[in-house]
């Protein structure tokens, strides 16, 4: 009989056994797993200093690891990967490049995930906690495997009855769950509401109010009491509905303080989220562009926030779109601590069902965005119930890459991705190389078949699965592109929205002049004719046309690839059963999105392929 939990390991299917289980401390969990590796020697020493950091040096036939309490672990792990892939145990130091690595899981009580592809949550059900340890002991290894250190196990949309998690009813179960991620060097942390002292007779929310002030101070001793090495909290506030200081005219720094002087006695940290946008624009409005709301309700309060805050943002300035540029907040901040936000799960890129390894767009954000612009790093969760934890097998690579990459952004997609295949399926040579290209492709054939040249927002409105080049185009949601006969596209430069002039000079620039404009963003900056040539000598339509062609012509590729290889059950038939659904989906995006451009702008496809009338 299948062992349901070994098919749920993916990168550490390597390690046959479970004996980090009963660890613990991470140096126990180092050891245990140490010990079941054939043909690997090392020696551990803890030395407290080194913190998450550690050093490996080789010692007559094996190694010595030498790390802090958590070091340990991450460096008996790194060594075990090496080696399990076959490669060389890398010595040296190593620490990690952020502090706090973060993943935000969407999860609700009553069990469901917004914007889930994998299943129910690992956590909840039906209002409560409802999880097996056993489940999440294996969930933590695989985090530390990689190194995230900090998991939010709710939803920063706070959902009934979720605020518990901060009230005396939860606060011992939650001490238990924390319990069996601590040997793991994970720490949890929790979404809260931020007008839950008015569910306990507090008239209102200000920040500035005294007795708010006092309700969060005793709120943050009592959770701390349960868990004292609780991360902190996380923040979604006057955003898509959700409460704020707005409300009581006051700035986010005067809510995100209020909170962190909470925390700051018992070490916490407070992550506010900056996705902060008017949801209700009305589409006739052409002076609100919605890219420019995080920097204006931000920028300006560069410097005021205590230390203990982190504002986290989202990579771009719209949302987890298939490509937008760098969010100019990212780098208009230097006084204040920030933390940058990925998306794993899959909402605008496939639900899991298509096939987007996201390591190759994190190099280009990271081109952009120097890795010091930021001190921490955060990313929304593709974990849920399933058995393999992700939907799709080949989601995991995204978890897997984006711990490496939090511990080293200056990490190879290449190199993350071959090391993925290598661990999760042991496929070596042309079976190896042809995985290892067609995840390094996927993103690129995904947007190809989507929304052309940085458009974004051509999608099925709330699922976000699908084509609907008019979805959302007269909503409340701000996310326009005015497709007409002539052209497509908001002109962002400054004889337009003027959102370019966020950027800092040399990005601003890049993005004003349509000549340095890079062509996969020409359509998020600027409003271009149909007959616009692009950099490669094609018209603007034309360009359209051949990348959807492209794109589905890729995707048959990519499953024929599929098929080809050497894959184990069950990962090789649920990878083929989402492929016919990927190939559905690239053939709907490829002749709508075409046929749509084609009926407004009448211009014919140069080379004759079928276009609907
Ligand atoms: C958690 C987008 C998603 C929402 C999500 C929100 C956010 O709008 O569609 O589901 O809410 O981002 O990041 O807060």
């Amino acid at each position: 009989m299948k062992n349901q939990m070994d098919y749920g390991l993916s990168w550490l299917k390597f390690l046959p056994d479970q004996p980090s289980m009963t660890a613990k401390t991470p140096l126990e969990a180092a050891h245990a797993e140490l010990a079941q590796m054939e043909g690997l020697h090392v020696d551990v020493q803890l030395e407290p200093a080194l913190g998450d950091g550690f050093s490996i040096e080789k010692r007559g036939d094996g190694y010595l690891l030498r790390g802090g309490e958590t070091g340990v672990l991450y460096g008996a792990y790194r060594a075990m990967m090496a080696h399990a892939a076959g490669q060389n145990v890398p010595e040296g130091e190593d620490a990690p490049y952020y502090a706090l690595r973060m993943l935000n899981c969407w999860d609700n009580a009553e069990g469901d995930i917004e914007r889930g592809y994998s299943g129910r949550s690992l956590f909840f059900e039906g209002g409560r906690f409802a999880y097996d340890p056993a489940r999440i002991r294996q969930l933590a290894r695989m985090l530390a495997s990689v190194g995230v250190n900090v998991i939010c196990i709710n939803n920063v949309n706070v959902h009934n009855p979720a605020h518990k998690l901060i009230e005396e009813e939860w606060l011992p179960q939650l001490a238990e769950l924390a319990a069996i991620f601590r040997p793991f060097g994970v720490r949890l942390m929790l979404s809260i509401d931020y007008a839950h002292p008015m569910r306990h007779g507090v008239a209102t929310a200000d920040p500035l109010d005294p007795e708010v002030q006092r309700w969060w101070m005793e709120r943050a001793d009592i959770v701390y009491r349960y868990v004292p090495d609780l991360a902190g909290f996380l923040v979604k506030a006057d955003s898509e509905h959700r409460p704020g200081p707005f409300t009581y005219g006051r700035t986010h720094a005067d809510g995100a303080n209020m909170l962190a002087r909470a925390l700051a006695p018992h070490g916490g940290t407070l992550v506010w989220r900056c996705f902060v946008y008017n949801c209700m624009q009305d589409w006739r409005d052409t002076a609100t562009d919605r890219p420019m709301a995080a920097y204006k309700h931000y920028a300006y309060l560069d410097g005021q926030f205590e230390d203990n805050v982190i504002l986290q943002i989202k990579n771009g300035p719209f949302d987890f779109q298939v490509r937008e540029p760098v969010s100019p907040l990212l780098l208009a901040m230097p006084k204040t601590h920030l933390a940058l936000e990925f998306q794993l799960a899959q909402e605008y890129t496939g639900h899991q069902i298509d096939i987007y390894a996201m390591p190759p767009m994190w190099k280009e954000h990271f081109a952009d965005m120097p890795p010091s612009c930021v001190q921490a790093i955060a990313a929304v969760s593709n974990l849920g119930r399933d058995d393999n934890y992700t939907g799709h097998p080949f989601a995991a690579v995204n978890l897997f890459a984006y711990g490496l990459t939090a511990w080293n952004p200056a990490a190879e997609p290449d190199e993350v991705i071959r090391l993925w295949c290598r661990l999760t399926y042991g496929l070596h040579g042309a079976q190896e190389d042809a995985l290892h290209a067609l995840l390094m492709g996927s993103r690129r054939t995904y947007e190809k078949y989507t929304a052309p040249l940085g458009l974004c927002w051509m999608v099925e409105p709330h699922g976000h699965y699908g084509p609907s080049p008019m979805g959302y185009e007269y909503a409340l949601w701000g996310t326009y592109h005015k497709a007409n006969r002539d052209a497509v596209g908001i002109d962002r430069t400054e004889s337009g929205t003027g959102y370019t002039a966020q950027y800092p000079e040399a990005l601003r620039t890049r993005y004003e002049n349509l000549e340095t404009c890079p062509d996969l963003l020409k359509l998020f900056f600027h409003r271009l004719r149909y007959d616009y040539v692009m950099d490669d000598g094609r018209t603007l339509i034309q360009r359209i046309y051949d990348d959807h062609f492209e794109g589905l012509e890729e995707a048959k590729e990519m499953a024929r690839v599929l098929a080809a290889l050497d894959l184990p059950e069950p990962d090789r038939a649920v990878a083929a059963e989402r492929m016919e659904r990927q190939l559905r989906n690239a053939r709907e995006w490829c002749d709508v999105t075409n046929t749509f451009f084609y009926r407004l702008s009448g211009v014919k496809d140069a080379k004759g392929r079928t276009i609907y009338d």
